[in-house]
């Protein structure tokens, strides 16, 4: 109840900061898009990373407002880019099952898009494949989402509890190799034999493949053999600021 007490206090602070990861393409080697990854800058704490508060803001319901300020930072950060000049940047957002359950997520996210006329096709929905398998309270929700003009990929693909039949069940663009596979795959066989036939799988299905905790020039070159699209991770950059993402854009594209 402390911590929870102290993340409502955050909201109304403003302590949330949001951060922007690069996605690479494979093919242009030029920033595709980016992955919004929250952080919260507690007074007197210094930076806390969102696995030591968000598993909280799910339990207690925080997790609600606290994504709909996502959205809203995530679409400031868009427009900023576009009155900074550089072509418009998609925004991948990570989703928790719990903002699935609050009645108002269509309508929240489409009213904020409507207010900053913002295009839906530069928002990306991710969510783990959990969410997926419980497919009573997510689908209808992501059909709606997609029916909007939004893109959906999958987080950590290959790591979650669940069968491949939501693959055709759900309209999924991306799928996300986790970087467990990606750590190791060139040391490991059976990780680089599980991303090829990911990426195999991935392409059958027509989905696009984004290869995460993509570290090394080793990691690059292994995924571009194989096929993978998008790149995300230290190699090419840490998750940075908004205005980070103008230099970052403005030096490689
Ligand atoms: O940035 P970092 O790698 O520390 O993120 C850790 C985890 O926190 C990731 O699994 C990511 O999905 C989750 N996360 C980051 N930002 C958000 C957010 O805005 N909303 C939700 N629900 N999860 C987030
Ligand atoms: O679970 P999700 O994929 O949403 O979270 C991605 C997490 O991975 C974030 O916390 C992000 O900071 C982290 N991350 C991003 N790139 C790399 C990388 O190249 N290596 C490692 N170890 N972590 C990364
Ligand atoms: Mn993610
Ligand atoms: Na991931």
């Amino acid at each position: 109840l402390e911590t929870e007490a102290l993340l409502r206090k955050a909201i109304k602070k403003n302590e949330f900061v949001l951060l922007y990861q690069p996605q690479i393409d494979a093919v242009t080697k030029e920033i595709f898009g980016v992955e919004a990854l929250i952080r919260w800058h507690r007074e007197g704490h210094g930076i806390i990373p969102p696995n030591d508060f968000i598993p909280l803001a799910e339990e207690s319901g925080l997790i609600v407002p606290i994504g709909k300020w996502v959205f809203e930072e995530a679409v400031r950060a868009i427009n900023f880019w576009k009155d900074a000049g550089i072509s418009p940047l998609p925004v991948s957002i990570n989703l928790s099952i719990r903002q699935f359950y609050q009645a108002e997520l269509v309508q929240m996210i489409t009213s904020i898009l409507t207010e900053a006329n913002i295009d839906p096709a530069l928002i990306t929905i991710e969510i783990t494949e959990s969410i997926a398998m419980d497919a009573t309270s997510a689908l209808p929700i992501l059909k709606e989402l997609k029916a909007l003009g939004l893109t959906i990929s999958i987080d950590d693909f290959g790591t979650g509890y669940s069968s491949l039949s939501y693959l055709k069940k759900f309209p999924i663009d991306y799928l996300k190799i986790d970087q467990s596979f990606v750590r190791d795959m060139t040391t490991n066989k059976d990780d680089r034999d599980i991303i090829e036939s990911i990426i195999l799988l991935g392409h059958r299905l027509n989905k696009v493949l984004i290869a995460e905790g993509v570290e090394t020039r080793e990691h690059v070159d292994v995924l571009g053999q194989l096929g993978c699209d998008m790149f995300q991770g230290y190699h090419f950059s840490k998750p940075i600021s908004k205005n980070a993402i103008i230099d970052y854009y403005t030096t490689f594209n």
